[in-house]
């Protein structure tokens, strides 16, 4: 058991993480760089220590002044939100050799994760279904064209230290796979200090579906059905939405019991993403996420699930407060991420916030740590908030997600509210019938 957690974040997520602890009756620590001195999350936290300069590598990511922080202070617990440290094997090494808890999966479980080869194979042999492609790494040019011309083109070769979309090559035919293969090498050694990669059949048109799961200490797994988060822009997420205006309740069912199956069997310990392709019916994994999700508020509001206090109940040894058979899948969630960009050349507009007007009213979440006059940093993600609005059906819930929008003001930098207030009237958006490369072509056909 613990009573007081370090906060290992910044901005809004910072901010959820608090909220949770303190309606636990958990005392709360934050760290912040000296950028973040007047930040929402150190005013809130009842205690606070400044781990350093602002650059992210010298603060939020410096195990040594963190783990200072916490000695200081006396935390008997770390949760690491998401980005930074969320998903450091090592850290979380540091962290139990400290005698502190992490609130967060084992570090060989965020180990194997982050092995993109290693991930799909291990989820491979639990039951998952995985795009066809390569069995493992590949050595060689020559395997390369020899297994592309095997599973046809066009095909993908990704970098195993890879992931959210760094370190992709695509070959249209066998001429460029050899290309295609030596780029996505060198590529993956000068970025990730790791030249292993692997091939796949490239899909054409997918959607981005991923499952929500969450694991006690005592066997416990339990799926929270799943988030659609095709609507991104170059691998950014930009609008979310529970449940999927694809899946039935027939297949959440299926693709949930094999998912809580396969997470049972590798015995994964705290909340975790299964991001899957979805095509033609069929569901293809691409990679885990062991950390909490920006997205995850939209699993919340069709749960009525916390999913940041169910991790420190895990944390603390205790069981699942609910069965499969518990969750509800009630109504419809949108998130828009609101972040400080041009909304249209998407530049980041860094600056003081003029006037902040929150929307409300039945069915509207504003998870956001941004205040009237407060100056956004330069050295961070450009999130002002996130914009969660609930509804009984999805007609509802993006009726009330313009309403939301209309009445929401953030004046002083640029956001990305006006391609929100578009979005929430495209007519795909509307009709759900939308795949990845959905908003890259709506952007580009917006312009000029
Ligand atoms: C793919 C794919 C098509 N076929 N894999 C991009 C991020 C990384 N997590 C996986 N990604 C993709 N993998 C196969 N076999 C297309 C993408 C992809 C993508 C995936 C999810 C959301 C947006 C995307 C945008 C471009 C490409």
């Amino acid at each position: 058991m613990f009573d007081k957690v370090l906060i290992a974040n910044r901005g809004e997520i910072a901010l959820r993480i608090h909220r949770a602890c303190k309606e636990m009756g958990l005392s709360t620590v934050a760290v912040h760089s000296t950028a973040d001195r007047d930040a929402m999350h150190v005013r809130l936290a009842d205690e606070s220590v400044c781990i350093g300069p602002p650059s992210a590598s010298e603060s939020y990511l410096k195990f040594a002044a963190i783990m200072a922080a916490a000695e200081i202070t006396g935390a008997q617990a770390i949760h690491p939100g998401y980005g930074f440290l969320s998903e450091n094997a090592r850290f979380v090494d540091v962290v139990a050799a400290h005698g502190i808890t992490f609130i967060g999966p084992t570090a060989d479980h965020i180990r194997l994760m982050g092995d993109k080869i290693a991930a799909k194979a291990a989820v491979k042999d639990v039951g998952i279904p995985v795009v066809p492609g390569s069995d493992g790494g590949v050595a060689t040019a020559e395997e390369a064209v020899k297994l592309g011309n095997e599973i046809g083109y066009p095909a993908l070769v990704k970098a195993a230290s890879g992931g959210g979309g760094r370190g992709m090559k695509v070959a249209k035919n066998a001429e460029e796979m050899a290309k295609a293969f030596n780029t996505a090498r060198t590529e993956a050694k000068a970025a990730f200090g790791d030249d292993a990669v692997y091939i796949e059949k490239y899909l054409g048109k997918p959607r981005h579906i991923e499952i929500q799961v969450i694991a006690d200490s005592h066997g416990n797994v339990v799926h929270l059905g799943e988030r659609d988060c095709s609507l991104q822009r170059r691998h950014q997420k930009v609008f979310e939405e529970a449940p999927s205006p694809v899946i039935t309740e027939a297949i959440r069912s299926e693709i949930g019991e094999v998912v809580v199956k396969a997470i049972k069997r590798l015995g994964y310990l705290g909340v975790g993403t299964i991001e899957f392709l979805y095509e033609d019916g069929e569901f293809y994994f691409i990679e885990m996420n062991t950390r909490l999700q920006v997205e995850h508020p939209v699993t919340e509001q069709i749960t009525r699930i916390d999913l940041v206090k169910e991790q420190i109940r895990i944390a603390q040894g205790e069981p699942l407060s609910f069965k499969q058979e518990d969750v509800p899948f009630i109504g419809h969630a949108i998130e828009c991420r609101i972040n400080a960009e041009h909304p249209e050349t998407f530049a980041p507009s860094p600056g003081t916030i003029e006037d902040f007007h929150a929307p409300g009213g039945l069915g509207v979440r504003l998870d956001s740590a941004a205040y009237a006059g407060y100056k956004i940093p330069p050295y961070y993600d450009s999130l002002i908030g996130k914009l969660i609005v609930h509804g009984v059906t999805r007609e509802e819930c993006l009726l009330r997600l313009r309403r939301a929008l209309g009445e929401m003001v953030v004046s002083g930098v640029e956001t990305t509210l006006p391609l929100h207030q578009r979005l929430v009237d495209a007519a795909d958006v509307n009709s759900g019938e939308y795949d990845i490369h959905w908003l890259e072509r709506f952007l580009a056909n917006s312009e000029s």
